[in-house]
This record gives C-alpha cells, sequence and structure tokens, in this order.
C-alpha cells in the first residue's frame, strides 16, 4: 500500500466521541508507553510530525484518529504500564484503552512489543483478552535497530518463554531506519482485500 494522504483527524476519549465508522475496517495500535506507537505511525505514513512522539512516556492520553488515503483510519491509543503516574490516571488511561478494545468499531489491532524487552503482565494480559474476545491482532516488534541480528534471536528466544509465536507470524519494524515499513503496509493492504472479498461473500449469500 502506498499512503499518499495521512491527516489527524480528531482526538477522542469516550466511544461516543470516535469518528464515524468508514466503510473499511481501522487499524489500531496498542502497547506500553514509550514502546513506539506514534513513531511507527509516522515511519508508516512517512510523516515526521503526524502523531507526537516524546522521549517521555506517558504523553498520549487521549485516543487519536489519522485518516489515510480516505479510505481507513489508524488509530493511535494512549500507552498502558508507565508507573511514574498516580494510580488514578493510569486507571484513566486504562479505560480509555479498554472501552476502544471493547468498543464495537472494525478493527484490526497492532500490538506493538519493544525487541529489547522481555513481554510485561499488562502487554500479557492485553494480548490473552483479545485472543479470547476473537478481536483481530497482528503483533509488531519495534526498535529493532537497536539490536544486532544475534542479539534479536537470543531475545526472542527469550521472548517466547512468556508468549507463544512464531517468527513468521509476528512484524520487525525499525522507526529509525523505516525497516520493515512495506511489511506493515503490505499487511494492512492484504487485510483490506481480505476484508473487501468477506464483504463480497456475505452479499453473495444474502443474494442466494
Ligand atoms: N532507536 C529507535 N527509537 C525509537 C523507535 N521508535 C520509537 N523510538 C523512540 O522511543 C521513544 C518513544 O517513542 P513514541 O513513538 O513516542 O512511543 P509511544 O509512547 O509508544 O507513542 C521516542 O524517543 C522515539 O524516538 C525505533 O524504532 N528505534
Ligand atoms: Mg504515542
Amino acid at each position: 500500500m502506498l499512503i499518499k494522504q495521512a491527516d489527524f483527524v480528531k482526538s477522542a476519549l469516550h466511544p461516543k466521541d470516535y469518528p464515524e465508522e468508514l466503510k473499511n475496517m481501522e487499524f489500531a495500535f496498542v502497547g506500553r508507553s514509550n514502546v513506539g506507537k506514534s513513531s511507527l505511525i509516522n515511519s508508516i505514513t512517512g510523516r515526521k510530525k503526524l502523531a507526537k512522539t516524546s522521549k517521555t512516556p506517558g504523553r498520549t492520553q487521549l485516543i487519536n484518529y489519522f485518516l489515510i488515503n480516505r479510505e481507513i483510519y489508524f488509530v493511535d491509543l494512549p500507552g498502558y504500564g508507565f508507573a511514574k503516574v498516580s494510580k488514578a490516571m493510569k486507571e484513566d488511561w486504562n479505560k480509555t484503552i479498554a472501552g476502544y478494545l471493547e468498543s464495537k468499531r472494525n478493527k484490526m489491532i497492532f500490538t506493538l512489543l519493544d525487541i529489547r524487552r522481555i513481554p510485561s503482565e499488562d502487554d500479557i494480559e492485553v494480548l490473552k483478552w483479545l485472543d479470547y474476545n476473537n478481536i483481530k491482532f497482528k503483533i509488531i516488534f519495534t526498535k529493532v535497530d537497536k539490536l544486532s541480528n544475534n542479539e534479536r534471536a537470543k531475545m526472542l528466544k527469550e521472548i517466547k518463554k512468556k508468549l507463544t509465536f512464531s517468527n513468521d507470524d509476528v512484524l520487525f519494524h525499525s522507526s529509525l531506519t523505516n525497516y520493515g515499513k512495506n511489511d506493515v503496509l503490505d499487511f494492512i493492504e492484504s487485510f483490506i482485500c481480505i476484508e473487501e472479498i468477506d464483504k463480497i461473500d456475505k452479499n453473495n449469500m444474502q443474494e442466494m
């Protein structure tokens, strides 16, 4: 997929404030604060300042909607698991994230994991919850520029002690070098195509 257009649409806190759903499904980015959600959105859209990134974790507290090629939304969610905020603030953010995940939006969730870290309890909880609730998701390992191939293989081995997956089923990305950018874009494109075919199938079934 070639991204020709990417525009900020709006920030929202509650489902009632989300923009009206488009014909196509939307793609949301979830993960711990600082894992690289906003940077990933900027990398794949080729727009350096579209989503606000920050060295200080926990800056994005709202859900940010971006319209891509006038046909799909990218959704930048607040990060979870940032230790240095009050318990009340943490609860508010978790509510915002859960509100989105539990919403009936037609969505695909990218769950971002830092390749240098063992997944946290929060990460595992989110992945289990998505799986249990049959919500489509795809793991993207971020910041792969920070490790050599050797180190990456070692980390993956460690991470697999906590999480079951095959290397072919996950994506790897670096916002610094744009490594893996096309893999993410191809995945999104193929997903939109599958959705289209599903819709055609459903329509045909109704006509039969
Ligand atoms: N080296 C490197 N740094 C990254 C990468 N992605 C994000 N960062 C840095 O990590 C920090 C947090 O990124 P951000 O996108 O704001 O994370 P978010 O909180 O998940 O949205 C920023 O300082 C980014 O520059 C990456 O792929 N490689
Ligand atoms: Mg962010």
